[in-house]
């Protein structure tokens, strides 16, 4: 049965980033993908003939768009319009809470909201209130409700209520680590704040597509359509696209409409004991098997003599073997070892636990398929691929618990996931202080360099 009423509920395009005003340096830009991905959203809302788009923010990633960044998201937004599909963007917390103006956007079917409003869509015998309100940057877990008044929202009979924001709300998660938004937070607007009486909130801010649970069932579902791209590699395994919303008879519906986006994934490579030929080597069996398109990251650590890899021009070798692919290496986690001291550069294959005074009497040692042999208790532990390179150094306060964080079923859209995946052995110590456990991390990680404890970066 067609639909009454149909929404398009896209956010965070962020028109404009790596969009350069004046491209200083050669080489593949993610900028044109995000425009792509703005166009194939409202290719969308086109075919599917949408009665409205809502974009709940963050349209352009500066507050100051170029001119090109400008045109990019403009032209195709206006030729919708001038096709009688009216679109309302909501702006966010990147356009500093008010759009850029441009007389491209001055169009009867373009409304930027600069103020809380609500506007009534009359559909058949159906009644559609859209009530939407600009960002609120800082506080609104204390002025959410107010603004939420100011839409005059009450005054607006209406059979089916929809509100676009752009603010982050309680228990919406994002980033590498899970990140979740606690309900404390002063920039945190609470779910409980949303009255029963609308439908569905279109929101925007996090870049990863969430639906987050009534507080108590009564309100409405809070739907984040979350970005249309991977736009840093916190978001690699996340699924993209945009929401599409249907008035039937029996009431409103939404369902996530995904598309392709170019692969994303994130390498590690733990250098100590190894030389320049053998990085060149690792380096280039990386880039000439990654997936057409690829968006990569190599992220390099351990301790190495600086006299192996001076000169070595990485960006020109990565992009003669792969131009379509773009790559970044990340050296954040290197060392270099000074040649005055007696810091041994070793692999460390054998155990990241060898260099600590005195030795641990105890060594626990487990394989991803065999956690239980991990103790519930605080440690310090290690995580090694199938060559035996050391990965990643941490503490937790229950190591099995810790372990299956990373390692299992949960991670599977966390940013761990990418590389935990070439995880092949554990190892764990047991400290019975928390100041213990931060203190052979710390001395862990400064000697051993893991690539992976620059998380993030
Ligand atoms: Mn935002």
């Amino acid at each position: 049965m067609a639909a009454r009423f149909k929404i398009l509920h896209t956010a965070d395009t962020h028109i404009g980033a790596e969009l350069p005003r004046k491209p200083r340096r050669s080489g593949p830009r993610r900028g044109d993908d995000f425009v792509d991905a703005l166009n194939r959203v409202l290719a969308l809302a086109r075919s599917e003939n949408v009665n409205l788009v809502i974009h709940a923010g963050d349209l352009f990633d500066s507050h100051c768009p170029s001119s090109s960044a400008m045109l990019a998201a403009v032209l195709p937004i206006r030729r919708l319009a001038d096709d009688g599909i009216p679109i309302l963007i909501v702006p966010g917390n990147h356009e500093r809470c008010l759009l850029p103006e441009s007389p491209f956007l001055i169009h009867p079917n373009i409304l930027l909201v600069d103020k809380p409003i609500t506007l009534t869509i009359p559909s058949g015998d159906t009644r559609v209130a859209v009530s939407a309100i600009p960002c609120i940057h800082h506080g609104g877990r204390e002025s959410f409700t107010a603004a939420l008044e100011l839409t005059g929202w009450k005054n607006h009979a209406a059979d089916v209520r929809v509100l676009a924001v752009h603010q982050a709300f309680d228990t919406a998660v994002c980033g590498p680590a899970n990140f979740r938004f606690p309900a404390t937070h002063a920039d945190v607007v609470s779910r409980a704040h949303i009255p029963s009486e609308f439908n569905y909130v279109a929101a925007g801010h996090i870049p990863r597509h969430q639906k987050l649970r009534p507080a108590d069932r009564l309100p409405p579902e809070i739907v984040y359509a979350g970005s249309p791209d991977r736009i840093t590699f916190a978001e690699k395994d996340e699924p993209k696209g945009c929401v599409l919303i249907e008035l039937h008879a029996t009431g409103l519906n939404h369902r996530f409409i995904e598309h392709a986006v170019r692969p994303m994934s994130v390498w590690p490579i733990a250098l100590s004991g190894m030389d320049r030929a053998w990085m060149l080597a690792e380096m280039e069996k990386i880039v000439t098997g990654l997936a057409p398109h690829a968006i990569a990251q190599i992220r390099v650590g351990g301790v190495i003599d600086r006299a192996q890899f001076s000169g070595l021009r990485l960006r020109q070798i990565v992009e003669s073997l792969r131009p379509d692919a773009i790559v970044q290496t990340s050296f954040r986690g290197i060392d270099f070892a000074d040649p005055s001291s007696d810091r041994t550069i070793a692999p460390t294959s054998a155990s990241a636990f060898d260099v600590l005074e005195p030795r641990p009497a105890r060594i626990y040692s487990a394989t991803p398929t065999n956690l239980r042999a991990l103790p519930k208790s605080r440690g310090v532990y290690a995580m090694y691929d199938g060559d035996g390179r050391l990965l990643y150094i941490g503490k937790a306060t229950d190591l099995r618990a810790r372990a299956r964080t990373h390692l299992g079923d949960a991670s599977a859209t966390n940013y761990f996931s990418g590389w935990t995946r070439q995880v092949a052995r554990l190892e764990s110590l047991l400290v019975s202080e928390d100041d213990d456990a931060l203190r052979i991390e710390a001395a862990l990680i400064s000697r051993h360099r893991p690539p992976f404890n620059w998380v993030g970066t």
